[in-house]
């Protein structure tokens, strides 16, 4: 047979680059970037190449299983589809029957099927359906989302700016759709762009900057809250931009930012203050061609979302937001571009624990079903009722907060978790505790529209079809889900009256000019008539002052006589749209945290309580990512294993002398004591200069304890001695907190 080339995307990480696959006799040969994918152009990463060896990962589940010995013993007998659609749609029908449908949790990692889940727990009645995002990257989307309100993402102008300030962000190997921001950095450094890291360690990306300055966990706000000092002091800042744009005087703004002294910061932050005024003098001067960037070094803390807030404030201030070569932005859901087709059912209006967690009434206002590292505590305290768990491309008891020991207790549990369905596609630590498992198609045998925010600024949408049939009876999600809405009862069918997926998706894909025979031959679609997203607040609505249809309050806010709707702001004469908060600014304050959360109104520096009455014995621990592996998902690729099989603990050499510690021999990591219990870990370090002296470090993907042959046994789970906790605003987890001491050890 031929060689054919088919067009697709990528989803060996969550960055979705555009992907040919070089197909011959049902074989992929190689895996290759899409260059009409307006991000990856492309460019594809390590992990994407080695795609393949996912494909053909000879331990791949293949069929439908059902438990046959005690839960977690790893017991299984091959079942048919047939038998097992039976069984859990026989068990689902109940819950509906019951009238409690919010019995069926759905727990999803990073998938992409884009609105399909949500199709199915909508139709289903229940609101519980918790992904990925509170271990993520809840506090940042939060703190956009809260502030902008138009999107919960940034997507700088990174082409044309000349400084880019990043927040522990480490793009170069990670981040979110990160082979588009690299490759676009890389040129605007080429043309003279400058790049400054705050970082505890130095990533790949602290590296390739012209900066890396470390700084100590979880003081990122305040560093931006010192620069935005330094700026105001010395009168930088876009007057126009924060009197027309901000919902504060320039007055606020100064009164809020005279405490935060550079001296203020370098004592907390370890950053010098000299440096925190030269890179605020080099910033504003930049601007508009300046920009921020964060990631989870900035927000995976218990006061991550002030951090962000803080950083986000730094744009408002010298006025790049949405300016060429600046902070800009533009949706990334691909239901923007594409919605879904009907007919839709309508959302659930019950609300549980697990949807709306009232310790976070800030988040279910902003982002409800978002905070979702509740779902095991509230699962073992019997604040949710679960009948059945679904759990969906996702390895909880590996990747979840003390993953290996709390989340595997109350999943060994049949009591708290009495039915357990997993749908993956490997053999993974959460499949061990499943009552029946189900073979997923991987992403290079299954069908999506996805997008990401576009780095281009202009809105697209690509198509994930297969390139090799699934093997042995493997499924795609979706005809999966198709199946049990149609054995479950006529009125989820009505809902997924669908043949399989791929009808499912040529009739997604009809918003699509070709629609999907377009994109099964050229796998992107670029919205060419949308104009580049700069300054989006600025666009007009189309109504003008006199208007007779809409009425302008005495904030200047336009809404429409009839249903009230706010369309938009005056702004020099003209209705604009303005951001999309509710008075159409950016929000310098949140009145709605003062009511809900009972915490600051403006973007303060937020002490995490215990890391600065740290003992001199005391020492942060974190957690990265790591470029060639994605989360515990790539550890049994053996490309990838052929270049990283192990995550040692970084240490500074000071720190490893004090201790004693000699290269590669274990030593063991205690947490601080918290309700009685210290955990510990034993690990290898690799002693290097490059991290903070106070701060150990271990990247996620390792310490699996099956998975297949190239992962089992492998490296070090950091998971297990990580404790669940919440930025109390934000809801998202706190990886970077853990207060941890070194054993002794033996040898001293
Ligand atoms: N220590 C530490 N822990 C972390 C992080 C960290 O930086 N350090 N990062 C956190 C972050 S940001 C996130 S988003 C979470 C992610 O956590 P998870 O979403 O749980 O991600 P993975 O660990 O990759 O688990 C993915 C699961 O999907 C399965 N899978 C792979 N391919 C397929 C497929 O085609 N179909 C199906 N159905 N399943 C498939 C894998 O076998 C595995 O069981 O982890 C968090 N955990
Ligand atoms: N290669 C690869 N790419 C990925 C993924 C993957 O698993 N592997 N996962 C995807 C997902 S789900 C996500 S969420 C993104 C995450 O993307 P990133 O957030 O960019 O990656 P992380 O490694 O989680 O964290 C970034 C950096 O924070 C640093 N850090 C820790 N504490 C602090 C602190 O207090 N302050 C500062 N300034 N830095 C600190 C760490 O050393 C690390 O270098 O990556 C996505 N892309
Ligand atoms: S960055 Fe992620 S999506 Fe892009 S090629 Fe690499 S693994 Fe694939
Ligand atoms: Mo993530």
């Amino acid at each position: 047979m031929t060689i054919q080339y088919i067009p697709t995307m990528c989803l060996n990480c969550s960055s979705v680059c555009g992907m040919i696959a070089k197909v011959k006799d049902g074989r992929i040969l190689k895996l290759e970037g899409n260059p009409l994918d307006p991000n990856s152009k492309g460019k594809l990463c390590a992990k994407g190449q080695a795609a393949i060896n996912m494909v053909e990962d000879p331990e791949r589940i293949l069929y439908p299983m059902k438990r046959i010995g005690p839960r977690g013993s790893g017991k299984f007998e091959r079942i048919s589809w047939e038998d097992a659609i039976d069984t859990i749609s026989a068990r689902l029908r109940m819950l509906r029957k019951e009238k409690c449908p919010e019995k069926l949790v759905l727990l999803y990692g990073r998938d992409r099927s884009n609105g399909f889940l949500e199709r199915f727990t909508n139709a289903f009645g229940t609101p519980n359906k918790l992904g990925h995002r509170g271990l993520c990257s809840l506090n940042k989307r939060m703190a956009i989302r809260a502030v902008i309100a138009d999107t919960d993402w940034e997507t700088p102008d990174f082409a044309n700016t000349s400084y880019i300030l990043n927040f522990g962000s480490n793009f170069y190997e990670a981040h979110q759709g990160h082979v588009g921001i690299m490759t676009r950095v890389a040129e605007a450094k080429r043309n003279g762009a400058k790049l400054v890291t705050f970082d505890v360690r130095l990533s790949n990306t602290a590296a390739q900057s012209d900066e890396w300055q470390p700084l100590f966990p979880g003081t990122d706000g305040l560093v931006a809250l010192a620069i935005g000092h330094v700026i105001l002091r010395e009168n930088l800042q876009d007057r126009e931009f924060i009197t027309d744009w901000t919902n504060a005087s320039l007055e606020e703004w100064r009164a809020h930012y005279q405490p935060y002294t550079p001296e203020y910061a370098e004592m907390i932050s370890g950053v010098s203050a000299k440096k925190i005024e030269e890179i605020a003098l080099e910033f504003a001067k930049a601007a508009p061609k300046a920009t921020t960037i964060t990631n989870r070094g900035a927000h995976a803390h218990e006061n991550g979302f002030y951090n962000e807030w803080a950083v986000l404030c730094l744009n408002a201030l010298v006025g790049n937001i949405g300016q060429k070569g600046g902070w800009c932005y533009i949706p990334g859901d691909v239901n923007v571009s594409a919605p879904q087709p009907g007919p839709l059912p309508p959302k659930p209006t019950v609300k549980t624990e697990l949807s709306h967690p009232s310790e976070l009434p800030f988040v279910n206002q902003v982002y409800p079903k978002a905070a979702s590292s509740t779902i095991f505590p509230y699962i073992a305290e019997g604040k949710a009722q679960v009948d059945t768990l679904f759990s969906y491309y996702v390895n909880a008891p590996m990747s979840w907060p003390e993953g290996p020991s709390f989340v595997r207790d109350v999943l060994m549990d049949e009591n708290l978790v009495p039915f357990h369905v997993v749908v993956d596609a490997f053999n993974s630590e959460i499949v061990e505790m499943a009552d029946i498992v189900l073979p997923d198609a991987t992403f290079l045998e299954k069908w999506d529209l996805d997008a990401r925010n576009s780095h281009e600024l202009q809105p697209y949408v690509g198509l994930r079809q297969p390139v090799v049939p699934p093997p042995g009876e493997c499924k795609d999600i979706r005809d999966i889900l198709i199946s049990l809405a149609k054995a479950i009862d006529e009125e989820m069918a009505h809902y997924f009256n669908f043949e399989d997926a791929k009808e499912f998706i040529t009739e997604w894909a009809k918003v699509v000019p070709g629609g999907v025979d377009h994109l099964i031959e050229k796998g992107i679609w670029v919205d060419k008539t949308k104009t580049k997203a700069f300054t989006p607040y600025l666009e007009k609505t189309g109504y003008d002052l006199n208007d007779p249809s809409i009425i302008i309050d005495e904030n200047g806010i336009a809404r429409l006589k009839g249903n009230q709707q706010v369309i938009g702001r005056v702004w020099k004469n003209q209705i604009v749209k303005g951001f999309a908060t509710h008075d159409r600014t950016f929000q310098f304050k949140l009145h709605t945290i003062g009511q809900l959360s009972h915490a600051p109104i403006l973007p303060v520096y937020r002490p995490i309580p215990h890391h600065h009455q740290l003992t001199e014995n005391e020492l942060m621990l974190t957690t990265f990512k790591w470029n060639v592996h994605t989360q515990s998902r790539t550890a049994n690729q053996a490309w990838l294993t052929e270049i990283v099989d192990d995550n040692p603990c970084w240490i500074h050499p000071e720190t490893a002398e004090r201790y004693g510690l000699k290269k590669d021999v274990e030593f063991t990591i205690v947490t601080k004591e918290q309700n009685g219990k210290h955990t510990r870990i034993t690990v290898k370090p690799f002693i290097t200069e490059a991290i903070h002296p106070r701060v150990l470090a271990i990247s996620a993907s390792f310490g699996h304890w099956q998975y297949g042959r190239n992962a089992k046994g492998k490296g070090y789970n950091p998971n297990s001695i990580i404790r669940t906790k919440m930025d109390p605003v934000g809801g998202g987890q706190a990886w970077n907190d853990t207060v941890v001491t070194i054993e002794r050890a033996a040898w001293n």
